[in-house]
């Protein structure tokens, strides 16, 4: 690290709005083929080795923190106080809690499946996750469905699950009003979150547009307060450009929360860190979220790969995240203001000027032929400003 020089302070990176999840620096580098390479990590160390980075928000599921068979009981009040105490020794807060309905034997076929005590469950357990994140002080609820979906066509009615799923969605906001109307505190941003493939064959929400149909398909009693939690991988997954979902959500209202990581198209959900895979790509991204005064959340919702040590988790894994993605949003800045980007972009949207007809393509195209080179010079400009090259720059000449 020190090798690597410049590293941003604690404080700096406390400015942002960086959220760190419990599970992702817990992750041990289990996996269907994989055993552990590290050992457990409880939240007292997470939440202390996040403070030391400079992570001011900490997040988590309801089962990362608390056993499934404690949960709603004295456990769970027991080690809910002792997080606040934690949170409240390290100077961090509580920025959003998630429901795990992915993991336990209980979602085999979902949290909208068939069987009523199932869903009586999902919905138990998603109202437990709204009043802990009163209690914890969040501000968001997200919610990845995980196993919507099957292997095996034709058990599952989708329109039957969808409503099911919706039912579940209604409790959390009925409770959230509930409970943000006892205490005096605003209700949570509930952030719906979409994945194309994993942990099911066939997914029923795979994409954010998906999920924004679904808020807007009248099943949900309070549409107004549901949203998104994109996540970048999710998007790249499926062979998406991830800036053009987020300028969809964007333009839908409904880019609350944000999950932020990288990988490669069309493979697994392999949460690599941020920046690492596809730099250029982030960069843009972010160009657009700072243009458009995106001030929710960044989550760090990847995994520390299986190669990385329990000391590396913290020492390399995490500060070398964020310290990544603070560079890429200041070049975002820098992009945005850049004196020949600005003007190649005032002058494509300024026009070549009239045609000498209104109506005939060829002339129309004509007066705008060399104005479009300047695509090819505002991409080059990106990839100046992203690898700190120069105009004139030389090596060992
Ligand atoms: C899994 C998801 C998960 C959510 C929270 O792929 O990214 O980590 O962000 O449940
Ligand atoms: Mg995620
Ligand atoms: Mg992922």
């Amino acid at each position: 690290m020190q090798a690597c020089g410049g590293a941003y302070s604690p404080e700096t990176r406390r400015k942002y709005y960086i959220t760190g999840p419990q599970w992702a620096a817990s992750y041990e580098g289990q996996a269907l083929f994989h055993a552990p390479t590290r050992h457990p990590v409880g939240f007292e160390e997470v939440i202390r080795r996040y403070a030391e980075i400079g992570i001011g928000y900490w997040c988590t599921h309801d089962t990362d923190v608390i056993p499934t068979e404690e949960l709603g009981k004295d456990g769970q009040a027991e080690i809910v106080s002792r997080i606040r105490k934690s949170l409240s020794e390290h100077g961090l807060s509580c920025s959003m809690v998630t429901t795990e309905t992915f993991h336990h034997a209980v979602w085999a076929a979902s949290p909208a499946a068939e069987a009523p005590e199932v869903r009586q469950y999902a919905a138990w357990r998603l109202e437990n996750t709204v009043r802990m994140g009163h209690e914890l002080g969040a501000q968001f609820a997200v919610y990845w469905p995980g196993s919507l979906g099957y292997y095996t066509q034709g058990a599952v009615e989708e329109t039957e699950t969808l409503r099911w799923y919706a039912e579940g969605l209604n409790a959390a906001c009925r409770e959230d009003i509930a409970v943000a109307g006892k205490l005096g505190r605003p209700t949570l941003k509930h952030c719906l979150e979409a994945k194309p493939f994993e942990p099911q064959a066939e997914i029923l929400l795979p994409t954010s547009d998906a999920m924004v149909s679904f808020i807007n398909s009248g099943l949900l009693e309070h549409p107004e307060m549901v949203g998104l939690n994109p996540e970048y991988l999710h998007e790249l997954m499926w062979g998406a450009a991830p800036r053009a979902a987020l300028a969809r959500a964007i333009l839908a209202g409904k880019l609350w929360h944000f999950d932020i990581n990288d990988g490669y198209r069309l493979k697994h959900d392999v949460d690599i860190a941020v920046g690492l895979v596809n730099p250029l790509d982030w960069l843009n991204v972010l160009v657009l979220l700072r243009n458009h005064g995106y001030n929710g959340p960044f989550n760090l919702d990847y995994k520390p790969p299986r190669t990385t040590s329990n000391h590396g988790v913290f020492a390399v894994s995490f500060p070398t995240a964020v310290d990544r993605f603070i560079t890429l949003w200041e070049m975002a800045g820098e992009v945005s203001s850049d004196p020949v980007i600005s003007e190649a972009n005032a002058a494509l949207r300024a026009g070549g000027g009239a045609a000498s007809d209104p109506h005939d393509a060829a002339a129309v195209a004509a007066v705008n032929r060399e104005l479009l080179t300047l695509h090819e010079l505002i991409a080059h400009r990106m990839v100046q400003i992203l690898i700190g090259q120069h105009r004139g720059r030389t090596f060992s000449m």
